[in-house]
C-alpha cells in the first residue's frame, strides 16, 4: 500500500508518460478513498470544442467556456451553485473562473484565458478521480517539449523550464477548485493518475495546453480573501499561522521555499495515531491499509507561488504532507526531512 503514497507522489511528480500508444487501463478508481464529498454542480454550457493533436499523437481537446469572463455579483451567484468542499466562497471576492471538465480520458477546457487571479475549477464528469497539475512553461516551450521530455523520460522530475502552479483532484462526479493568481504565458495542464493501476491520465491524453493572455481586470487584487489559516511551505517544513477549526476554512498557501511543495491532507482514521501514519511511510511493504485517507490540499507549487483553496474541516486528527523529492537530499521525500505534521480539529 505504500505504493498508494508513492503514486501520489508520482502523480505530483509530473511523473507522466505521454506514450501515446498505451492500452486502455483497467478500469480502477483510486485505492485513496475519502475525498470530501460534492453535490450538485452546475455545469457551464458546452461550446462548440477543437481537437489539437500533437506531434506525440496526443490528443487534447479544448473548449472556449463562457464562464472565463468576470462576471457581475448577481450572475456569480448562479454559477457557484457549485458546492464542492473545495470551491471559494462568496465573501472572498468575485474572480474569473476557468472550468477544466474531465470525463476518462480528456479534458475540455479553455485555450485560452486571460491572466490574473482566477478561480480554476476542476470539474469531474467522469467515473474515475482525476488531477488537475498546472505547470507553466518558460518562454519558447510548448506542449510538444512536454510529450517529448516525457517520451525520454517517462519518470522525468519537472524540468527547469516549467513552474508548478498548484493543483486539485476530484472524484467521479465531483468538482474542487483553487484560487490562483497566473502570469501571461503558455501553460500545460494534466492528470498523472495511479501508476501502479496502469497507463497514467497522461498517457491516455489528459494533458493539454493553455494560453494564459494579459490579465484583463487589475481590480480584482483589491477582493482578495483573508484566509482562516496561512501556511507557508517552507524547505522542509509547514509553518502555520492560524487555527483550523472544524466547518469550511479558507486555506491560504505560499511556497515560502526554494523547492516544489505541496501540502496534502489526510485524515487519520478511527483509532489510528500519528505514529501509526510514520510507522506506516516508514514500512517498505506495510500490511493492511492506510490508517489514513486522502482529504485534499494543494498540489505542487513552485518557489513563490501562492493559492488559496477552500477544505471543509470535521473535528479529527488530520495529517500534512509532501511527497516531493529533494535533490539536495538524494532524492530523500519531504516528509522525511520535516514536511510531515498533524493537525488536530476540535
Ligand atoms: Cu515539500
Amino acid at each position: 500500500m505504500k505504493r498508494v503514497f508513492l503514486l501520489i507522489s508520482l502523480t505530483l511528480l509530473f511523473s507522466l508518460v505521454l506514450l501515446a500508444c498505451q492500452p486502455i487501463r483497467p478500469t480502477a478508481d483510486l485505492a485513496i478513498t475519502g475525498t470530501p464529498t460534492v453535490t450538485e454542480t452546475v455545469i457551464p454550457p458546452q461550446t462548440p470544442t477543437m481537437t489539437l493533436t500533437s506531434t506525440m499523437g496526443v490528443t487534447a481537446t479544448t473548449e472556449v467556456s463562457p464562464a472565463l469572463t468576470a462576471m457581475p455579483a448577481e450572475t456569480v451567484t448562479d454559477t457557484q451553485e457549485i458546492t464542492s468542499t473545495q470551491e471559494m466562497t462568496g465573501e472572498q471576492g468575485v474572480f474569473p473562473e476557468a472550468v477544466f471538465t474531465t470525463v476518462e480520458y480528456e479534458f475540455q477546457g479553455p485555450a485560452s484565458i486571460p491572466g490574473g487571479w482566477t478561480r480554476i475549477v476542476l470539474d469531474n464528469q467522469g467515473e474515475l478521480t482525476h488531477d488537475f497539475i498546472l505547470a507553466k512553461l518558460d518562454e519558447g516551450r510548448t506542449l510538444a517539449d512536454v510529450l517529448i521530455l516525457f517520451q525520454e523520460d517517462p519518470y522525468a522530475s519537472p524540468p527547469e523550464w516549467v513552474k508548478l502552479y498548484g493543483g486539485t483532484r476530484a472524484g467521479g462526479g465531483e468538482s474542487s477548485s483553487y484560487l490562483i493568481n497566473l502570469p501571461p504565458g503558455e501553460y500545460v495542464y494534466l492528470s498523472g493518475g495511479e501508476a501502479e493501476q496502469g497507463p497514467s491520465d497522461a498517457q491516455q491524453g489528459m494533458v493539454s495546453a493553455l494560453t494564459v493572455t494579459e490579465p484583463e481586470n487589475d481590480d480584482v487584487i483589491a477582493s482578495l480573501p483573508t484566509a482562516d489559516v496561512n501556511v507557508d511551505l517552507l524547505d522542509y517544513t509547514f509553518a502555520i499561522s492560524g487555527t483550523v477549526v472544524s466547518g469550511e476554512q479558507l486555506i491560504h498557501v505560499r511556497n515560502s521555499g526554494e523547492e516544489a511543495h505541496q501540502m496534502l491532507i489526510f485524515r487519520l482514521q478511527e483509532g489510528a495515531t500519528f505514529e501509526d501514519f510514520q510507522t506506516f511511510l516508514e514500512t517498505e511493504e506495510p500490511e493492511g491499509p492506510p490508517p489514513a485517507d486522502f482529504y485534499g490540499g494543494m498540489n505542487y507549487t513552485s518557489p513563490g507561488v501562492e493559492v488559496y483553496f477552500t477544505q471543509e474541516f470535521e473535528p479529527g486528527q488530520y495529517i500534512l504532507i509532501c511527497f516531493a523529492p529533494s535533490e539536495e537530499h538524494g532524492g530523500a521525500p519531504h516528509f522525511a526531512l520535516g514536511m510531515l505534521q498533524q493537525v488536530e480539529v476540535e
